[in-house]
């Protein structure tokens, strides 16, 4: 059974470039929320904001019976990291940044979670002449060997995004992060998938997965979907139902059996009601993906019967007879 989870900071009040959408929530008010939603047993905690007062925060999660899927440590957040937090050459910014991933790691710890994931927005660039690109990825390189080293039982997963608030990242796409993780050679780097993310870095997203198997590195799942243009963090499977099916089934394939979270910005609506919905369409589209059989599909592969493979598909998900 897939275990569902929610980023806390979608239960409260969000804001675009334009507009601000719903109402702002305390963290034992969004936790509260979370557990109320059909289908959702956990969250992504984020770190440091969400650990303002450790204590009752794990009681709460206790007592509401709420999983805790990952950390995810926010270094993009700080007024000072807004021009490059892990791999800033103002050694004091690049310090503080990187005790952020340590003191996460040790929030992960404290709840009896075993990974963090860490999306370092703010380091890339947005004009030519501007950045040191070797050096800023030396930098973000050594600053996730470090981070990796101190805690090695907690699994350190890198959630690579081509752009925002950067224009470009320096973390832009699975294939620089795998090229990172096999550089540094951590047992315990692995790597957030974001489907979205890579939905829109051009990727597809099951062959994303497949690779990362490949290279023995363990994914970590954010689930949510866009138009291949920006990432909108729409609702899963609203948009790209075939590469989510896909990606789903390749899940399954590769024995996944981490948290699916939901990183989707529930803009104009309800956002309990949004994740009651996702979870309801990911466990309909996780049915079709089961009955999809590996030696059957492989059969129309080594066939060459690609016409009738995507029939085969078709017939299972219940849309041709
Ligand atoms: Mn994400």
């Amino acid at each position: 059974m897939a275990k569902y989870a929610i980023i806390t900071s979608f239960l409260g009040e969000l804001r675009d470039r334009f507009c601000l959408y719903n109402t702002p929530r305390s963290i034992a008010e969004k936790l509260e929320t979370a557990a109320g939603i059909p289908g959702i047993t956990g969250v992504e905690m984020i770190y440091p904001y969400d650990f303002q007062d450790f204590d009752p925060v794990a009681s709460a999660l206790r007592r509401l019976n709420l999983g805790v899927a990952a950390v995810n440590i926010n270094v993009k957040g700080e007024r000072e990291f807004i021009a490059g937090s892990l791999t800033s050459s103002d050694p004091d910014i690049r310090a503080k940044a990187v005790r952020f991933l340590h003191e996460g790691m040790d929030a992960a710890a404290a709840l009896g979670c075993d990974k963090v994931t860490v999306c370092p927005l703010s380091d890339g660039y947005d004009y030519a002449f501007q950045a040191d690109y070797a050096g800023d990825w030396r930098r973000l390189r050594d600053a996730f060997g470090e981070a990796a080293a101190r805690r090695p039982e907690i699994m350190l997963c890198l959630e690579y995004k081509p752009n925002e608030t950067r224009v470009r990242s320096t973390l832009s796409d699975a294939h620089a992060t795998i090229l990172l993780i096999r550089e540094l050679g951590s047992p315990n780097l692995g790597i957030t998938v974001d489907l979205g993310h890579a939905l829109y870095a051009g990727e597809t997203p099951a062959r994303t997965l497949s690779m990362l198997t490949h290279y023995g590195i363990r994914p970590y799942i954010h689930l949510n979907d866009n138009y291949r243009n920006w990432d909108w963090d729409l609702m899963p499977g609203s948009v790209n139902i075939w590469d989510t099916l896909e990606f789903l089934w390749t899940a399954n394939a590769i024995g996944y059996d981490d948290w699916f979270t939901f990183d989707v910005f529930p803009s104009r609506m309800d956002p309990a009601a949004c994740f009651a919905v996702s979870a309801k369409m990911l466990t309909a589209l996780q049915g079709i993906a089961h009955t999809l059989d590996p030696a059957e599909l492989n059969e129309y592969r080594s066939r060459g019967d690609t016409p009738g493979l995507i029939g085969y598909v078709w017939r299972r998900a219940g849309l041709l007879s």
